[in-house]
């Protein structure tokens, strides 16, 4: 099997309503004594992966054909990416100042400095967290816990406002809390796939490989792209729309248009399950197929026939992905997605669904949890009661729980820490000096002499160059602890093998870190009682119980037996009943495009009571990006910072170094050739990379952020979208200029 030449391996074709055939995949380079359950943990997709061990050492790994997600398939970055568990660079030991010390001393350093902090008048405010979308749940909630109860600091995110707080933003405006309404087994049943800014093909090359499957068998679903690049989704789709970078609100206003003019809603949904129609039709009416086509850069032919096959389909379903969420205007563009599915009444059923994908393995769970600027269980911040909820819960004060302004997002996070208000930054499971956008300023503000950085990984990166404590930590494979993917399929990773050293898991970290700083609630007890996973587990049930996504019913020994089990059920508002009581729902809402909050008494004026929100917003033109546009992204062999493969041989040859994909008229028109050198260039910074020539949309220059000696980031800008507050990755302005040969 070699998923480098072939990453989506043999077909395994089948027809509408028919049960997804398996194939089992396996890589092993010894033979294994034993098998020990997880889920892959280099994208959301939430494969079933058994880890093979021998000797007490991973030898390989298996796709687990039982499982619902992916029926023994695995992509080339699971087939492969294991190996770096077993590298020898692993961090072992903490490091105080860049030299090797005891656990002890690490964190006696970390201790003595947060409680200096935390007894400072507003101390709170000193400490910020920025952490995941790659640790377990119960770490993640462990962590939120210290920060909303222990500490009292609002300053608490994850990475995944990098990554998917657009999903989350807007599954929350439409339908009233986090969540994701459809299923994988949508692939299954639907006769037409929208792809909104999704490379699957290299981003969730299983997921892609059951699109593939479909349509290679009988009755094929149609299938629509929307993406500037000529990915392989868009090769593979019936109709591909080069939409101009940024544009994505206008297409999508101009689609649903002729969706309403043709009359291809469904009426009776409509009015009987959503709340809105009037102000939508208003702001789609202006985007006729003309102007759409012109702010777009597309052809009017090509636009009809996306529209019919999104108006005509018996069951649609779409995936929304970075080319949405990291782009402009990206909460209304996503919401936009959700607006057309409620108008065709297209959710909560068989093939009809809509996927505001995640990215990273345990993403989810990060929103879950609460560590990652939302309250735990798809609480409301704004919502009294529900902050009586964890307090009862918690044993504390309401007052300990930061609810006077929404928690602190990670670009606020890192901008007090540059103004110097936060004092102590701890960095867990992420690489903000390779993946945050304007990368000098990142490295400015992690040099600050008055910041304290901690960081914990598990290699020595980019980022922990910089701090002062480093902490070593164990990760999959290593530890145990579940996490949930994309299609809310929840699965438990067990432990196979000793971590390397001294190296701890996550949770023992902040246990530590929690049994040191002596939390205690309001009856002088422990505020922490948990000691382990599955202790720490039952909290997160305890915490999630009455929510949505309640998983007091997902036991681990459920999960032993049954493997991969779904928040929630098959599929959300199969009732057409949606999470929008005002009682009930995880926000009030925002104005989409200035991104105002709403107050209480407006949403409970409107009296959503279980009808879903169809939001409109006009397009605002993204700022003008001459020369050239740039948009960065991934490739298939490649995951992020490249820490772990980076370091595995099969995927560091596949991709080893930076490109630059350009269109050979503005190449030409730059007098650069194929595989010549060129300096990147924008306001923030530079890079030099050779240039692969590429059909790209002209105009748009593309570079993977997977690099860090030549890092896409070093280009981008610090800017967000106003109600996500997601970075936009993809909208920056470059030109390009020849370095010689
Ligand atoms: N191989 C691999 N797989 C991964 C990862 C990885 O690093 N490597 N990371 C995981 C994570 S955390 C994430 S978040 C996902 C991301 O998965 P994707 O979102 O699929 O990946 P990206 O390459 O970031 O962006 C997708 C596409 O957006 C397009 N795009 C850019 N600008 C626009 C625009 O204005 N409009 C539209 N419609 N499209 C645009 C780009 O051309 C690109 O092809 O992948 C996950 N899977
Ligand atoms: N220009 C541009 N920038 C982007 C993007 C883009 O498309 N374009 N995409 C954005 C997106 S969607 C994402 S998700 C981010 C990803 O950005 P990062 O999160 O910075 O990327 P990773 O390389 O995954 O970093 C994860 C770190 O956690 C460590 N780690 C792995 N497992 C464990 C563990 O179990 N415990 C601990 N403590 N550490 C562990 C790894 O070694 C690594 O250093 O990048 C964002 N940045
Ligand atoms: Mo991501």
């Amino acid at each position: 099997m070699d998923r480098i030449q072939d990453p989506w391996g043999a077909r395994t074709p089948y027809g509408a309503g028919e049960s997804w055939p398996s194939r089992a995949d396996e890589y092993t380079v010894d033979t294994p004594e034993r098998w020990v359950p997880t889920a892959s943990l280099l994208h959301s997709n939430g494969d079933g992966i058994d880890i093979g061990v021998r000797g007490g050492r991973m030898v390989g790994v298996r796709g687990r054909v039982a499982d619902r997600v992916n029926h023994g398939r695995l992509d080339p970055k699971d087939v492969y990416g294991w190996q770096a568990n077993l590298s020898r660079d692993r961090l072992t030991r903490p490091l105080l100042h860049n030299r090797e010390v005891s656990w002890d001393e690490a964190m006696g350093a970390v201790v003595e400095r947060a409680k200096e902090l935390a007894a400072t008048p507003g101390g709170w405010g000193r400490f910020g967290f920025y952490t995941t979308g790659q640790l377990f749940a119960e770490e993640y909630y462990t962590l939120g816990v210290i920060g909303k109860a222990g500490l009292g600091t609002p300053h608490m995110d994850g990475n995944t406002r990098l990554c998917t707080a657009t999903s989350a933003a807007a599954l929350k405006a439409s339908f009233g809390t986090d969540g994701q309404p459809g299923s994988y087994t949508d692939v299954d049943h639907c006769d037409a796939i929208a792809l909104w800014g999704h490379n699957a093909a290299e981003t969730q090359a299983v997921l892609w490989m059951r699109m593939l499957d479909r349509r290679r068998g009988p009755n094929p679903p149609a299938m629509l792209a929307v993406d500037p690049r000529p990915t392989p989704v868009a090769r593979e789709a019936d109709v591909h729309l080069p939409v101009r970078p940024g544009t994505n609100l206008a297409l999508v206003n101009g689609l649903i248009r002729l969706v309403l003019r043709n009359g291809w809603a469904d009426d009776d949904y409509v009015a009987g399950h959503t709340l809105g129609l009037e102000e939508l039709e208003r702001v789609v009416d202006a985007y006729p197929l003309d102007v759409v086509c012109s702010i777009c850069g597309l052809e009017a032919a090509d636009v009809e026939r996306a529209a019919e096959l999104l108006g005509t389909s018996d069951r649609l379903l779409s995936t929304v992905l970075q080319g949405f969420y990291q782009s402009h205007q990206a909460t209304a563009s996503a919401v936009a997605v959700n607006n057309l599915h409620l108008l065709r009444g297209m959710i909560g059923r068989p093939g009809a669904g809509v996927l505001q994908m995640n990215g990273q393995p345990t993403a989810q769970n990060t929103r879950e949890t609460g560590a990652d600027g939302d309250l735990p269980g798809f609480r409301n911040w704004d919502n009294p009661e529900h902050i009586r909820e964890l307090a009862g819960l918690w044993n504390v004060d309401t007052a300990t729980i930061p609810h006077w302004a929404p928690p602190t997002h990670a670009m606020q996070i890192w901008r007090y820490a540059e103004q110097g208000s936060i004092k102590m930054l701890w960095i867990s499971g992420t690489n903000p000096a390779v993946s945050l956008p304007e990368l000098s300023r990142i490295r400015r503000i992690l040099a600050r002499p008055d910041l304290f950085v901690v960081a914990q990984d598990i290699f020595r990166t980019e980022t922990t160059e910089f701090a002062d404590v480093v902490l070593p930590a164990a990760t999959w494979g290593e530890k145990t602890g579940t996490f949930t993917n994309a299609d809310r399929t929840v699965h438990l990773s067990e432990k196979a093998v000793d971590p390397p050293g001294e190296a701890r898991a996550d949770l023992d970290i902040f246990l530590d870190f929690a049994r040191r700083m002596d939390f205690r609630d309001r009856d002088g007890g422990p505020l922490i009682t948990w000691t382990d996973p599955e202790s720490a587990y039952r909290a997160w049930q305890r915490c999630s119980a009455g929510r949505p996504c309640d998983y007091t019913a997902i036991t681990y020994d459920r999960l032993r037996a049954e493997g991969g089990i779904q928040w929630g059920g098959e599929r959300l508002y199969t009732d057409g009943v949606f999470n929008t009581a005002s009682d009930y729902c995880e926000t009030y809402g925002h104005d989409l495009t200035t991104g105002a909050e709403n107050t209480a008494e407006s949403h409970r004026a409107k009296r959503p009571d279980g009808l879903a929100f169809l939001l409109a917003a006009p397009f605002e033109p993204p700022p003008e990006e001459y020369p050239l546009r740039l948009v960065t992204g991934r490739t298939i062999y490649q995951f992020h910072t490249r820490t772990k493969t980076g370091r595995v041989g099969q995927l560091d040859a596949a991709a080893p170094a930076v490109w630059v994909e350009v269109n050979p008229a503005d190449a030409k028109a730059c007098g650069i050739a194929d595989g010549e050198r060129v300096r990147v260039e924008s306001d923030r910074g530079a890079i030099e990379a050779p240039v692969r020539l590429a059909d790209i949309r002209p105009g748009t220059v593309f570079v993977p952020f997977h690099y860090a000696d030549q890092a896409a980031n070093e280009l981008t800008k610090t800017t967000w979208d106003p109600v996500s507050k997601q970075p936009r990755f993809k909208l920056a302005a470059v030109r390009l200029s020849r370095i010689g040969h």
